[in-house]
């Protein structure tokens, strides 16, 4: 099935109440409050679209796919397949046999280093480059590798407003430079990275590159063929929909070379004791029964987000962060972290006297659903001097109305503590 823009329908006119009307939950008290939920870096809400989706592959379609011959399997496997097409039409990859199914960005990111690895693609003192405001999940699976493979793992350090220097990359870059894994959007910062230039640089010295795409794609238009990046890994339950359910993207020519990740069922052409010939692409990848339901209620995110014209959701999302930027800075005592340039919605502060973990406790009594800790960015928020910060996330289904109550519940928490 081709999917094509008129799959779509026409795109709707951006009008916040219309789409939180669209999230049942946004509609729930929490202790006695309307829920202003601000979480959207760590999960994003899920529309009917989403919910319905699920709710009815399982009461009507149900089935293991790719094996069966009968009705429901071939219903199913279509289902996913199609799924599959609309992340292709999203990202503008090339084929479909480009997009690999997996539980998330973790997932994505540690298949790539795994079969890399096991492909032989790093020798002892070979070196991966990464930045200094990495997840976790893109630094992690390389020290694995560095205990495992003798790698070296160099860090792209960043400047006081938390943005890359890029000029400071391209320097890291030697003869043993074999693999970029950088993140497109911060999630604790909210930056973005200039990721085509750091692709373009790479590419230079024909060093492959991988974008970790989690924090990106609710919020930018993402096109894999434009970046020019070799890999890009994302969340489903970052934009919408599912989760236990991610993308990884890969150019084809290096996913044909890439051993697979894990052995199982699907990934096989045909199997002996004595040798076992693998899939094609990107089966090859895809060990075992996958998350079906995921996969096809990751497609009807895709349709939702692509309801809307990505610049307009851009525009308002930026709206809300001048708004609130402006908001919280008036906040005597409270500082933010992460004021890079070129910046998604997000807004880590502290306040002085006030530990982040108390703050995120007492405006959870009003309702207000924050992040507090240091997000699975540990060096990150060392590198700022800091164990926590308290951050603010926005979806496009948020309102200025909120983070005036979020300014509001944060000054009254400066009361008690005065
Ligand atoms: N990369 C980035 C930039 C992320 O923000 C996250 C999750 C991940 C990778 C991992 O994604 P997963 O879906 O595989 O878990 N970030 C966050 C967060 O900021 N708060 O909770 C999860």
């Amino acid at each position: 099935m081709e999917v094509t823009e008129s799959t779509y329908g026409k795109t709707r006119i951006f009008d916040v109440e219309k789409i939180r009307n669209d999230f049942p939950i946004l509609s729930r008290e929490v202790n006695g409050k309307p829920l202003v939920y601000l979480d959207n870096a760590a999960t994003t809400q899920k529309p009917y679209s989403v919910i319905e989706t699920i709710s009815h592959y399982y009461k009507f379609n149900n089935a293991n796919i790719h094996r069966g011959l009968h009705f429901l399997s071939e219903v199913a496997t279509e289902e996913y397949e199609k799924a599959r097409l609309k992340v292709k039409e999203f990202i503008n990859a090339l084929s479909a046999s480009e997009i690999i199914f997996v539980r998330g960005t973790t997932e994505g990111i540690n298949l790539v280093a795994e079969s890399l690895s096991r492909k032989n693609h790093f020798e002892e003192g070979d070196e991966v480059i990464i930045s200094h405001m990495e997840h976790h999940s893109n630094i992690i699976p390389w020290q694995l590798l560095r205990d495992e493979k003798g790698i070296v793992l160099k860090v792209i350090p960043i400047n006081d407003k938390g943005e890359l220097i890029l000029e400071e990359f391209e320097k890291l870059i030697t003869p043993k430079t074999k693999f970029v894994s950088v993140v497109h959007v911060s999630n604790t910062l909210g930056t973005v990275n200039p990721v085509k230039e750091i692709v373009d640089i790479a590419h230079k010295y024909d060093i492959p590159v991988l974008l970790d795409g989690a924090q990106a794609t609710a919020h930018l238009k993402i096109d894999v063929q434009d970046l020019g990046c070799d890999f890009y890994a994302f969340s489903g339950h970052k934009m919408f929909g599912p989760t236990g359910i991610g993308v990884l993207y890969g150019k084809a020519e290096l996913l044909e070379e890439m051993p697979p990740y894990q052995g199982g069922g699907e990934m096989i052409r045909e199997v002996s004791f004595e040798k076992t010939t693998y899939n094609d692409i990107p089966h090859k990848f895809e060990a075992g029964t996958p998350n079906i339901v995921g996969g096809i209620g990751l497609g009807a995110a895709i349709d939702y987000l692509r309801s809307f014209n990505f610049t307009e959701i851009h525009r308002y999302e930026q709206e809300l962060l001048k708004y609130g930027t402006k908001l919280l800075s008036d906040i005597e005592g409270l500082k933010i972290i992460g004021k890079a340039e070129n910046k998604n919605a997000v807004i880590s502060f502290v306040i002085d006297g006030v530990h982040p973990y108390d703050i995120g406790t007492i405006i959870d009594t009003d309702g207000i659903a924050i992040r507090t800790g240091h997000h699975c960015t540990q060096p990150l928020i060392e590198r700022f001097g800091l164990t926590a910060t308290a951050r603010a996330s926005f979806a496009m289904y948020n309102k200025k109305e909120e983070i005036d109550k979020l300014a509001e519940s944060l000054i009254r928490t400066i009361k008690m503590f005065k």
